[in-house]
């Protein structure tokens, strides 16, 4: 069975939940414990060395990264899919996983780590309003390309929304008001079963 190392708060960790959520993939889940410093600690680092989550351990395969997390489920348990069948669709899933982890995820932690676990004089503001006017720029080219669409690619829920999810659920924190189709599209996604399965308490 898989293990799944994790932290509830954690959006990386939220996107392979999701996935086996989805697929209805058991496994074992194991809260790393980052308030008290465990993703640091030498027995986690053995398993990953970059001391983050999530990270997860199949017969001996131990897997760290996300987005590699993602296609590795996809790719041993294809059902329900995930990713279109057509590989000019399935390269759009992988352009659009690679420009969330490089648009919108680093901006995303810049905003909310801060506004989450900072005293508000620790906050560096400048950094934080460069990286709301990234993301609103994001969401401009998202918004084009999500006109008249249910989801990114192919008309079909996959991993490129999967990335995007957890990310989206900081708009209102991060005082972001999405466009109108990134706003219905992110309605659309937290209304999941497997989204609200996997909604952080906090
Ligand atoms: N690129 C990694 C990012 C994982 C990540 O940064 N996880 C955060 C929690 S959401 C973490 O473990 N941070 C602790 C640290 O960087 O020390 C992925 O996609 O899995």
């Amino acid at each position: 069975m898989i293990k799944l190392y994790y932290h509830p708060l954690s959006t990386y960790s939220r996107r392979v939940r999701i996935a086996l959520a989805e697929k209805q993939i058991a496994y074992e889940a194991i809260v790393v414990d980052m308030a008290q410093g465990k993703h640091k600690d030498p027995v986690y680092l053995a398993l990953n060395p970059y001391g983050r989550v999530p990270t997860i351990e199949e017969d001996g395969l131990v897997l760290y990264e996300s987005t590699a997390i993602l296609n590795y489920l996809e790719a041993t348990r294809a059902e329900p899919p995930l990713v279109p069948v057509d590989l000019r669709q399935r390269a759009l899933v992988d352009m659009h996983m690679k420009l969330c982890d490089i648009q919108m995820t680093r901006q995303t932690g810049t905003i909310v780590f801060p506004k989450r676990f900072l005293p508000k004089e620790k906050w560096n503001e400048a950094a934080m309003a460069a990286a709301k006017g990234e993301i609103e720029s994001h969401l401009t080219i998202l918004e084009r390309q999500l006109a008249g669409k249910q989801y990114l690619v192919a008309e079909q829920f996959t991993l490129a929304d999967i990335c995007y999810l957890p990310f989206l659920e900081f708009f209102p924190l991060m005082e972001i008001a999405p466009p109108p189709a990134v706003a219905s599209w992110r309605e659309r996604l937290l209304d999941r079963p497997s989204a609200r399965a996997t909604k952080p308490d906090a």
